[in-house]
């Protein structure tokens, strides 16, 4: 299996996280989305990370999808990131919001780094959008006494909220007041001493940078 992307993107960092708690074997492409388009273009004609190429050549594209690809292929027993029934829903829903508040940083980081002057509507709403989700997320992670958000045991919305918090924390440095936020920053302080976090981390840089 090949791995196309940095882990300086939270989408492509909660993938790697997974196959790393697995015990899945794949090499890492670290190639950025600007400088190396043409090289992720080869395997996926949207240039967009993460990419998974399986062995079998089948490419997939979005983290989500290639989440649901891993959890199937390791099977239910050693799929310890997924959960089901009602976990299984409050998991998606949190991370949807987690992956989504990320998106919006990604969009933010985008509008101050492409353009030569930023929309401040844009840069307002993405601003609110973030912190007003954040919000929602500190409520849910302070609601659960648990070492992780269900149990004890890491699940993919544990492993996102991390890559989240994180990948805001940097991208969008002194543009928020992490205060607003201890949970969210007990929760990723946790997750960064887990030695699969630190295999995948990529301290962020600016996409014209790399
Ligand atoms: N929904 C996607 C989002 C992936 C995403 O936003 N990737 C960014 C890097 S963090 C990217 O590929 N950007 C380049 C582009 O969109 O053209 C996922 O979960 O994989």
């Amino acid at each position: 299996m090949i791995l196309v992307g940095q882990y300086d993107s939270p989408f492509v960092r909660r993938v790697a996280v997974a196959l790393k708690t697995y015990g899945l074997a794949y090499q890492h492409k670290p190639w950025s989305t600007f400088a190396d388009a043409d090289k992720i273009a080869k395997f996926n004609p949207l240039r967009r990370v993460p990419t998974l190429v399986m062995n079998d050549h089948t490419v997939f594209s979005d983290s989500a999808v290639i989440l649901a690809v891993i959890d199937e292929r390791v099977g239910p027993e050693h799929a310890t990131l997924a959960r089901r029934g009602q976990d299984g829903r409050d998991l998606l829903r949190i991370t949807a919001y987690a992956t989504g508040a990320a998106d919006k940083a990604v969009s933010l980081v985008y509008e101050q780094v492409l353009r030569h002057a930023v929309l401040p509507l844009w840069v307002e709403r993405c601003r609110l959008q973030i912190a007003e989700t954040l919000d929602l997320l500190e409520a849910e992670r302070q609601l659960r006494p648990t070492t992780w958000l269900f149990d004890d045991e890491l699940s993919h919305a544990d492993v996102m909220l991390c890559a989240m918090t994180t990948f805001i924390a940097e991208a969008l440095e002194g543009e928020f007041d992490w205060s607003r936020w201890p949970a969210l920053s007990a929760h990723a302080k946790a997750c960064e001493e887990r030695a699969a976090f630190q295999e995948a981390y990529q301290r962020f840089a600016k996409p014209s940078e790399n």
